[in-house]
C-alpha cells in the first residue's frame, strides 16, 4: 500500500469518499488535512481563505465554534467548492446503530465525511451503511488509535477496529491511526493527527510527531495539522511549509518502494 501513489490507490478504494480523497490528493499534490479548531466562524473563514488551496481536507469540530449556526453549513460548502477541498466533520460519533444513523444522515447534509468510534461494534457501521444520504461521496474514518497520552485504546481494540474497517469497506474511508494498520489494503486512507513542526506535545495530553515522521515512520496518508498552522504567526506561510514537507515525505516513500 505504502509504495503505490495516491492516484493509483484511488482506483482501488471501495468507499466513494476514500476514492475522491485519494484522487484529489494526487490532483492537488497535497496530503494536508488542516484542523480548524477556532472559536469563531469569522476566524474559520479567514483561515480557509488563507489555507484552503493548500489543503485537501478541512477538518472541523463544528461544536468548537461558539457562534456556529445552520447558515455556516452552506457557507462552508461554498468555500469547499471555491478552494476545492473536502469537508470532514470530526464528530467522533460513538453510539448505538440507530443513533449513529440519524446523526450520520443529518451531518452529511453538509459534511462529506465524519469520524466515528468503533466502541459500539459492527452494527454502528451497519447503520452508516443503511443511512439515507444524498448521492455525493460520503464515508467515515474510524478511530483505531489516538494520539493522546494515556488514551484507553488497547491493542485488541485496535485490531478489532481494523477488522471492522475491512468488513465495512464500502462505508469506511479509512482509519484514524498512528501506525500503518492497513498496509496491505491500498484503498483505505490513514488519517494521522498529532503532527507539528517539532515533536513534543501540549499541556493537555496531545502528542506530536513531525510531518516527515507522520508519513514515513507512522504510515500516514492524510496528515492532520491544527494549531501548528492556525496559531502560527503566518498561517499561510506555515501551511505552505508543512504541505511541502508532507508531500516530500510522501514522494520519498513512493520512491523508496520502486
Ligand atoms: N485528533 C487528535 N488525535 C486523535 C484524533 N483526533 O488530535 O487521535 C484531532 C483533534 C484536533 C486535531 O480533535 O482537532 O486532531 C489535532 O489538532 P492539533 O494539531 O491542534 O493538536
Amino acid at each position: 500500500r505504502l509504495w503505490l501513489s495516491y492516484s493509483e490507490r484511488s482506483a482501488l478504494a471501495k468507499n466513494p469518499l476514500a476514492c475522491r480523497i485519494l484522487q484529489l490528493m494526487g490532483e492537488k499534490k497535497s496530503n494536508l488535512c488542516v484542523a480548524l479548531d477556532v472559536p469563531n466562524w469569522s476566524e474559520l473563514v479567514r483561515l480557509v481563505n488563507l489555507i484552503g488551496s493548500d489543503a485537501v481536507v478541512v477538518k472541523t469540530h463544528y461544536d468548537y465554534i461558539k457562534d456556529w449556526k445552520p447558515s455556516c453549513q452552506d457557507e462552508l460548502t461554498k468555500l469547499a467548492a471555491a478552494h476545492n477541498f473536502i469537508v470532514l466533520e470530526d464528530r467522533k460519533l460513538g453510539d448505538i446503530g440507530n443513533t449513529i444513523m440519524g446523526q450520520f444522515e443529518t451531518l452529511t447534509s453538509w459534511a462529506d465525511g465524519l469520524t466515528m468510534h468503533s466502541i459500539c461494534g459492527g452494527d454502528s457501521l451497519k447503520a452508516v451503511r443503511e443511512a439515507k444520504v444524498d448521492s455525493r461521496p460520503h464515508g467515515v474514518f474510524v478511530v483505531a488509535e489516538l494520539s493522546s497520552q494515556g488514551n484507553l485504546i488497547s491493542a485488541p481494540y485496535t485490531k478489532k477496529t481494523t477488522e471492522l474497517a475491512k468488513e465495512f469497506e464500502d462505508v469506511v474511508a479509512g482509519l484514524v491511526a498512528q501506525n500503518p494498520l492497513l498496509e496491505n489494503e491500498p484503498g483505505f486512507v490513514q488519517l494521522t493527527p498529532g503532527v507539528s513542526l517539532k515533536a513534543g506535545g501540549d499541556n493537555l495530553g496531545q502528542k506530536y510527531v513531525t510531518p516527515s515522521d507522520a508519513v514515513l515512520a507512522r504510515g500516514g496518508d492524510l496528515i492532520v495539522v491544527g494549531r501548528a498552522i492556525t496559531r502560527s504567526i503566518n498561517p499561510k506561510e506555515t501551511a505552505r511549509q508543512i504541505r511541502q514537507e508532507l508531500w516530500s515525505a510522501y514522494e520519498r516513500r513512493i520512491a523508496e518502494g520502486q
